[in-house]
């Protein structure tokens, strides 16, 4: 029977188990949204602007490790999506994005809002396809999923002109098509590697995105690092994969760690890099290991073969599924050399001891008592969500994470990821708890998606540091133009009466004092909550006060 390409793009959605798409809607994409309205099988949750909408699809994708989806109006919509479009790139994060388009007789004629998308997402997009004809909805839903998730996830962009969404064809669903995937590596390869291991001293395996955030893949960590007795270093934002109070846990490579800290890293002499693509933030600007060629013998293993040599020689480059190697190494527990434990020691104890919060002498505010009383409170699952900026850095630093932890953070670094992500999750996972930790730079770009969370029902608890500054940029402007401090100011709104504008609870704290009974209220509350923290931009980083910058 013929029908309507948006009722086959609808059902064609459905076959590939998506059951939430976001959108904000538009003119040139109302047959899609005529047709969402008959579905049983997809909700489609409104937004307030489409990065919030490219956002969510990108927090959902997080949590579910299948494609987000969102919809999105044509120019000034696909233009304002474009941001979760390049962090789905830069995170590796499936994510399919619908723009509605000009009707095909006006393509080319630079129409009302049209915009060549295929050079527009050129840089960012892993594929861009244009349907211009009805039959052929079913082949390039089909082919955008699966380009989505494979080799490395990234986002896809499908135009759909607004005529053709009309179009009656009789083209029938396709199902899904098999996701290529890396297989396990040789025994020989195992061999080899398990070799390496057995005489290095100093070995650190370095664990990242690739197949390793699954539940299979952190039992294959934990166990491969306990088996071959391997200190684990966790990539940018991937700090949520590995117990962090496990003797072999070696920190967390997030933006610029502490010098000191490296030059511990960079004693090793074997790095195990699995499932990382080796990017800027991991390796401290290409330093850890140094790029091209590093000083420790390099193994590098990753399911996408595109991922190895690009700015790395490696002694082993694997092309082979990151957690089935974990698991072969697992399996065959290795003698190490007797000056293995020293060295895990030696990595283990400065990040452990950093862990431990202890109040600030001058007594200042700085999230570091709020995630001291959620460490105590917290569910074993809950997730984390993070905006972009220093606020995070107390999370990171003091949080330890448990290994069922989630951490959604943003490699790709940009803010206002925070809110839209944290909605997605929690309307994913209503039986976990939702903590998100946001800037008050961040919360006034995309935290306007507090509306969809009350709208929808998410229960996020929001951290707003508020300093009243983007502090992150005040604290490059200190090290880099003593005191000369511009454009980084804030005047910000009472954030906890602009919680409660939007019908969620509005709390604030003022002191150190008043974190653990705040943070009580705020996890008890049936419903989202924002708590306005009132941080002291002195203690600009955890690693730093604008005092020590200046001194
Ligand atoms: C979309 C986007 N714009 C600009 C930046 C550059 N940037 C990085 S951190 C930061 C400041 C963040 O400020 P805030 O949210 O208040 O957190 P704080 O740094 O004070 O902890 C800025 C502007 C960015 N990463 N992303």
């Amino acid at each position: 029977m013929p029908r309507r390409a948006a009722d086959l793009l609808v059902d064609c959605l459905a076959v590939h188990d998506v059951d939430r798409v976001f959108c904000v809607p538009g003119e040139s994409y109302l047959a899609v949204l005529d047709a969402l309205h008959d579905s049983n099988a997809i909700q489609t949750v409104v937004c307030r602007h489409e990065s919030g909408a490219g956002f969510m699809g990108l927090g959902d994708a997080k949590v579910t490790a299948r494609p987000g989806v969102a919809f999105v109006s044509r120019g000034p919509g696909a233009t304002n999506a474009s941001i979760a479009v390049h962090v789905a790139e830069q995170d590796a994060v499936p994510l399919v994005l619908f723009v509605g388009q000009v009707p095909r007789g006006e393509i080319g004629r630079r129409s009302f809002q049209e915009v060549d998308y295929a050079k527009t997402f050129a840089d960012m997009a892993k594929a861009v396809y244009l349907i211009h004809d009805a039959a052929r909805v079913p082949e390039i839903v089909a082919r955008a999923f699966v380009e989505a998730r494979a080799p490395t996830p990234g986002p896809v962009v499908v135009v759909l002109p607004e005529d053709m969404l009309e179009d009656s064809t009789e083209a029938p669903v396709i199902e899904p098509l098999r996701v290529p995937q890396a297989g396990p590596a040789a025994t020989a390869d195992i061999d080899e590697i398990a070799a390496l291991i057995a005489k290095a001293e100093r070995p650190l395996l370095l664990a990242g995105g690739s197949g390793i955030g699954t539940p299979r893949g952190r039992k294959a960590l934990l166990a491969a690092s306990e088996a071959q007795q391997l200190p684990v270093a966790l990539t940018f934002k991937r700090q949520d994969y590995f117990p962090n109070t496990h003797p072999n846990y070696a920190g967390h490579l997030g933006f610029k760690i502490p010098k000191a800290a490296a030059a511990r890293y960079l004693e090793s002499d074997l790095i195990l890099a699995v499932g990382t693509r080796l990017t800027e933030a991991t390796t401290q600007g290409y330093t850890l290991p140094a790029s091209p060629v590093p000083r420790q013998t390099l193994v590098h293993i990753h399911d996408d073969p595109r991922q190895i040599g690009r700015n790395y020689s490696a002694a082993k480059a694997l092309v082979a599924d990151p957690a089935a190697v974990l698991e072969a190494l697992a399996e065959r527990p290795g003698k190490a050399p007797a000056k293995r434990a020293a060295w895990i020691r030696t990595l283990n104890e400065p990040v452990a001891k950093a862990m431990a919060w202890t109040p600030p002498v001058d007594g200042l505010l700085d999230m570091g008592p709020i995630v001291a009383a959620l460490a105590k409170r917290v569910d074993n699952d809950a997730i984390f969500v993070t905006d972009a900026g220093n606020f995070s850095g107390w999370l990171h630093r003091h949080f330890p994470f448990s290994g069922e932890h989630l951490l959604i953070g943003c490699v790709g670094g940009a803010m206002g990821i925070g809110m839209p992500a944290s909605v997605a999750a929690a309307l994913r996972h209503p039986e976990r708890q939702v903590i998100h930790f946001l800037g008050d730079g961040g919360a006034l770009m995309t935290g306007s998606e507090l509306a969809t969370a009350v709208q929808y029902g998410a229960h996020v608890k929001t951290f707003i540091s508020n300093n009243g500054s983007y502090g992150t940029i005040r604290m490059h402007q200190e090290i880099a133009y003593r005191g000369r401090v511009h454009a980084t100011e804030l005047r910000n709104p009472d954030f906890a009466k602009w919680a409660e504008s939007f019908g969620a609870r509005g709390l604030s704290i003022a002191s150190i004092e008043e974190a653990p009974s705040v943070v009580e209220r705020a996890l008890a509350h049936d419903g989202p909550v924002v708590v306005d923290v009132k941080t002291a931009i002195d203690h600009i980083s955890p690693f730093a006060t604008i005092a020590s910058l200046q001194g």
